[in-house]
């Protein structure tokens, strides 16, 4: 039976969680926010953000560049951030305490080693599908429930992508927490709410 709604756990991995290569504060308190909401889907999909060692976004591959500084690429501007979520290593596994059994398909993203990726949709080329929208459809979704790491980079990309790919799409804010670097907190919101994604939080579901 096709359900209309599906959740989609964006970027719950160590690397971005306390004592990881990119932690986002706070992080790891969307776990069991969202081990209970997850546990309200019948369809959930997990994102990892899925690197190879020098990957173009990494500070470190660009000699003489800091993390979150800004360059230019050929796709267009990247933030540069600290190494994270290498391919097949720990800082890559999804956090030990997530718990969601029935998750029953997994999109990796920013595997390839020159272009990065936010969006669980589209790299960051704006052309390369990762086929998440073609899965989804063939699946009957119309509802793209989001949730995860981090809120203004993956989990916002993600939304906006969801919508410009006709989905409707729902942010579960307390089952996200945010990098925040420059405003860009306020800046998602403000791209999301234009795009017509909507904010809830996990008790309404
Ligand atoms: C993310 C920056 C770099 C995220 C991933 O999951 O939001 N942010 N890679
Ligand atoms: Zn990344």
């Amino acid at each position: 039976m096709a359900e209309k709604a599906a959740l989609l756990v964006v970027d719950v991995q160590n690397g971005f969680c306390t004592g990881g290569g990119l932690p986002v504060p706070d992080g790891e308190a969307v776990v069991p926010v969202i081990n209970r909401l997850a546990a309200r889907f019948s369809q959930v999909i997990l994102t990892q953000d899925w690197h190879p060692p020098g990957h173009v976004s990494f500070a470190a591959s660009h000699p003489g560049h800091q993390p979150f500084e800004t360059i230019p690429l050929s796709y267009g501007e990247q933030i540069l951030w600290p190494v994270h979520c290498v391919q097949g290593t720990p800082d890559a596994d999804f956090h030990p305490g997530l718990h969601i059994p029935h998750a029953h398909a997994i999109v990796r993203k920013g595997w390839r080693a020159e272009v990065d990726s936010y969006s669980a949709f589209v790299e960051a080329d704006r052309q390369t599908p990762t086929g998440l929208a073609g899965l989804l459809r063939e699946l009957g979704v119309r509802h793209v429930v989001l949730c995860g790491l981090a809120t203004d980079f993956c989990v916002s990309w993600s939304a906006l992508d969801a919508r410009a790919a006709g989905f409707e799409a729902t942010v579960v804010d307390d089952a996200c927490r945010a990098i925040d670097l420059n405003g860009s907190l306020a800046r998602a919101w403000t791209q999301m709410h234009a795009a017509g994604v909507r904010r809830a939080m996990s008790f309404a579901f």
